[in-house]
């Protein structure tokens, strides 16, 4: 066969594609949902598999050709099975969103009755916030944070004895603790409602069993893929094999076309490095990392939401300097160091203006970042945000940032 000379026809693109890789290599990451990817996982999203129609699911295919494909989409089921213990998978969803609708789909019908935890007490949009799909169409309760800033447990068993909603969601976006799903199950089978538990921040966590694996307890468990389980940007969705027909059919043909079967295969190589022995040592380091960041944070008289960590992410309330966390934000980033703006519970400011900031060390722990590094940049933060004013000191906290990551490349 004659081999084609491959041509970079759109250098505009290729330039800003060049210009993004060097503004990753040059920043401190925190932003608590992002990670890097490993090579492999990255080669096979960016391979010819994207080519590919394979409509329909294993051996039950809507195109001819799929050979190939439905052995990758086997292994990436087979895979992620072993990781989590569950007896079912589907690995199509284009995003944690559409595994969430997946399930939403299998067994709710409009004007049902939902209860998640709210965005503004560390839920997700996708749990029923007014303006999303989950918030438009179902009804919604939602549940928040107590006087101790964990989850408020005694209100959710008040509220779903009370209201009985046909589905309960667990899980979160800036909660830093352990989520009870023995609670929620209980709760949950004592009134008849199905529980669904969206893992995608502590996934990782969860399979380098650090974290409490949900999948004992709830009928159906989503997440995301690139997060803390470092694979492509995607979803999945793992259940009891009850439900597998209902769920394979909600995802297709109810939401999703053709499945992505580059990504499908860049998860499959990125479930495997997960159930390798590194893939722990990374997330206890994650861990490690994250709790130290906290206690230099506190030491420097920043409030942790919640008192610590038992996550990968810090949610710190910003009241106490006087700063909000869109101000924050920025200028850690003029020194560097990225981080989301962020609600925090009770927040009187809005989600573009916030009085909090969220950190995560998923990235910079795949970088290789150690305690030592994490006590220098805790106290770059701290000093960044304390001594805001200084454009001179910033300028020297911006030079302190760059020495430290020239010696972590992240590939
Ligand atoms: N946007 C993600 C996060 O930052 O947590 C959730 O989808």
């Amino acid at each position: 066969m004659i081999k084609k000379k491959i041509k970079y026809i759109d250098p505009k693109i290729w330039q800003l594609i060049k210009k993004e890789e060097k503004r990753q290599e040059e920043n401190i990451e925190l932003i608590a949902s992002e990670n890097y990817i490993s090579q492999a996982s990255m080669y096979a999203q960016g391979s010819k598999l994207t080519n590919k129609y394979a409509e329909g699911y294993p051996n039950k295919r809507y195109y001819a050709g799929c050979k190939f494909v439905d052995k990758i989409e086997k292994l990436a089921i087979n895979r992620l099975k072993k990781l989590f213990g569950a007896e079912s998978a589907n690995v199509q969803p284009h995003s944690g969103s559409q595994a969430n609708q997946g399930v939403f789909f299998s067994i709710l019908n409009a004007g049902d009755l939902i209860l998640g935890m709210s965005l503004n007490s560390g839920g997700h949009l996708t749990h029923g916030m007014k303006l999303n799909v989950s918030g438009k169409l179902f009804n919604v309760i939602s549940y928040g944070l107590d006087k101790n800033q964990k989850i408020d447990y005694e209100y959710i068993e008040k509220i779903v004895y009370e209201k009985k909603p046909k589905l309960i969601i667990a899980g979160a976006s800036s909660y830093s603790l352990h989520i009870d799903f023995s609670f929620f199950s209980y709760i949950a089978k004592k009134n008849k409602s199905y529980l669904l538990v969206d893992m995608s921040h502590y996934a990782g966590l969860v399979a380098a069993g650090l974290y409490p694996n949900p999948i004992p307890y709830a009928d159906f468990v989503t997440s995301t893929t690139h997060k803390s389980l470092r694979g492509p940007r995607g979803g999945i969705i793992l259940m009891k094999s009850k439900y597998k027909k209902k769920i394979n059919s909600a995802i297709f043909p109810g939401i999703q076309g053709g499945p992505l079967m580059h990504i499908i295969a860049a998860k499959a190589v990125s479930f495997k490095e997960a159930l390798s022995l590194n893939f722990i040592l990374y997330q206890k380091q994650v861990i490690k990392n994250s709790i130290l960041l906290s206690e230099i944070l506190k030491k420097r008289n920043f409030k942790i939401i919640s008192k610590t960590t038992k996550s990968h992410l810090i949610l710190i309330d910003l009241k106490n300097k006087n700063i909000t966390g869109k101000e924050a934000e920025n200028i850690l980033s003029s020194v560097n160091i990225i981080c989301n703006k962020n609600v925090i519970p009770n927040d009187k400011k809005n989600a573009r203006i916030t009085s909090g900031i969220r950190l995560g060390t998923l990235a910079i722990t795949t970088r290789g970042f150690k305690e030592k590094e994490i006590i220098i940049i805790g106290n770059l933060i701290a000093d960044a945000i304390l001594f805001r004013k200084n454009i001179f000191f910033l300028k020297k906290i911006k030079k302190k940032v760059k020495n430290l990551i020239k010696f972590f490349p992240i590939y």
